[in-house]
């Protein structure tokens, strides 16, 4: 972007800032949280949804006052553009397709236009406006904000600590002993590249297993333009031997420091630091299907990652020059994989994931919610008869393009205890999305409630 189109798209957007018609929505989730799908939704919803019967929760719909959304066409070129046209054919194809894995960041804005309900907007304008912006990117990314608050001593503890836990410690042997052989003295780029290859194979082999989330740094699993880059040669030594004074150790530390000042501040303050309302999208029901060791680490890891934003109430001051989440929706993400009547305990299964977070005192300065939702309903409920009672199931197609017909199973509304998961299985199948054709509503759980808490007080 030229100097001149960024001052142009900066006082654009102070300008909005100042008569509050500019808000920043943070969607916030770990890899495969459902960002990407919830973005193709959530615009879907606001370019097309103006059908009260599609959205009836939400009031600038339900009460006739919503004209309409539009992408904003001006957003400058060398900006990455969220694909929305393309994640919505992947949705249109035969059969239907979930749109592809994130690899790189893009943005997306939106003209929101309404009629404003009274006050003094609804007297001076016929039509109000609302702008939209929305930043997708790779949910690994995120993992790595947590770097910014440790030095590299502290990260290769924390790792190691890790690492060593049962469901990862098999699969970290072979690297212990790699590190235990290298000489500390060796910081040649040949060296460095050859541990940080082996790294890179430890750290895809941690992404595949179930319940690894916590998998740092972000960038050696999906690099961005980042590829090659010599600071992205990092990862943790044994915490011995990252306190020892070597060639080595100091080396990593370097790229340590310039990894946090190069890549992670910058991405945090172009993305993260002025957001306005943010969604954190969970997905607990893959981690129930992982077990006890995902359900700890899913907790962990969200717990790093929210130290990380700033809450508090708004005013005037505050949005221009300091801006602080004012309103974050918790959202247990897929709930269409298991049966309407579970919902509740899916949100309150959230809700325990969150309490440690929730009850710090920085995030009761927001308003706050939780609920399950689909950002895109890949299931159809209702009930079978078994042994003359009526009992609830979903229908949809699995991977295979099986169609199945069942009943997922019981959602617990607490975290279970490791007793419990050696004696219970769960198993919430992956779908494939619906049929669906573009001038449909696109079929959702909640997307309404979601929008009338995001946005609905911005729409009156
Ligand atoms: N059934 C269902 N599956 C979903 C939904 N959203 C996401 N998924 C599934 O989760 C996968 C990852 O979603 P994606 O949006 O790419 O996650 P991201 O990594 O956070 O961007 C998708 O490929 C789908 O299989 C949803 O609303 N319902
Ligand atoms: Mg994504």
């Amino acid at each position: 972007m030229s100097l001149y189109q960024k001052i142009r798209q900066q006082s654009r957007e102070f300008g909005q800032r100042t008569l509050d018609r500019h808000l920043r929505l943070g969607v916030t989730g770990l890899s495969g949280a459902g960002k990407t799908a919830f973005i193709t939704s959530l615009v879907h919803q606001l370019t097309y949804g103006d059908q009260p019967a599609h959205l009836p929760f939400f009031s600038v719909v339900r009460e006739k006052r919503y004209l309409g959304g539009q992408l904003d066409q001006r957003q400058a070129l060398s900006v990455p553009r969220f694909p929305i046209e393309q994640n919505l054919q992947y949705l249109q194809q035969e059969p239907p397709m979930w749109p592809p894995s994130t690899k790189g960041w893009s943005q997306l804005s939106l003209s929101l236009r309404y009629k404003a309900v009274s006050g003094l907007r609804a007297k001076l304008q016929s039509r109000s406006e609302l702008a939209l912006n929305i930043v997708d990117y790779p949910g690994e990314w995120l993992l790595d904000l947590p770097l910014l608050s440790m030095s590299y001593q502290q990260w290769c503890e924390f790792s190691w600590r890790l690492f060593r836990q049962p469901h990862r410690q098999e699969a970290a042997k072979v690297f212990e002993q790699h590190l235990q052989a290298c000489n500390q003295q060796d910081a040649s780029e040949l060296a460095l590249q050859n541990t940080t290859e082996q790294y890179k194979t430890l750290l895809h082999q941690f992404h595949d297993t179930a319940g690894a989330y916590l998998n740092q740094p972000g960038r050696l699993l999906v690099p961005g333009e980042l590829a090659g880059a010599p600071m992205l040669q990092l990862f943790p030594l044994l915490p011995e031997q990252a306190a020892e004074n070597s060639a080595l150790a100091k080396k990593l530390e370097q790229h340590y420091q310039s990894y946090c000042k190069n890549v992670i501040e910058p991405f945090y303050q172009q993305h993260f630091a002025r957001l306005d309302r943010q969604i954190i999208l969970v997905d607990c029901l893959t981690a129930l299907n992982s077990g006890y060791a995902a359900m700890q680490e899913l907790q962990q890891a969200l717990q790093l990652i929210l130290k990380s934003f700033h809450y508090g109430p708004t005013s005037l001051l505050t949005r221009l020059f300091k801006p602080k989440i004012s309103k974050v929706l918790f959202a247990a993400s897929k709930s269409d994989h298991a049966t309407p009547e579970q919902h509740q305990a899916l949100s309150l299964l959230l809700q325990q994931l969150l309490h440690q977070p929730l009850k710090l005192s920085h995030y009761q300065a927001a308003t706050t919610e939780v609920m399950a939702i689909a950002a895109i309903r890949a299931s159809v409920s209702g009930y079978v008869q078994v042994d003359g009672l009526a009992q609830p199931c979903i229908r949809g197609e699995s991977l295979g393009q099986k169609s199945v017909t069942y009943f997922p199973g019981e959602i617990p509304d607490k975290i279970p205890s490791a007793e419990f998961f050696k004696q219970h299985k769960f198993e919430f199948l992956s779908l494939q999305p619906l049929r669906w054709r573009e001038q449909e509503p696109l079929p959702h759980v909640r997307m309404d409630h979601v929008l009338q808490f995001m946005l609905g007080d911005k729409l009156e």
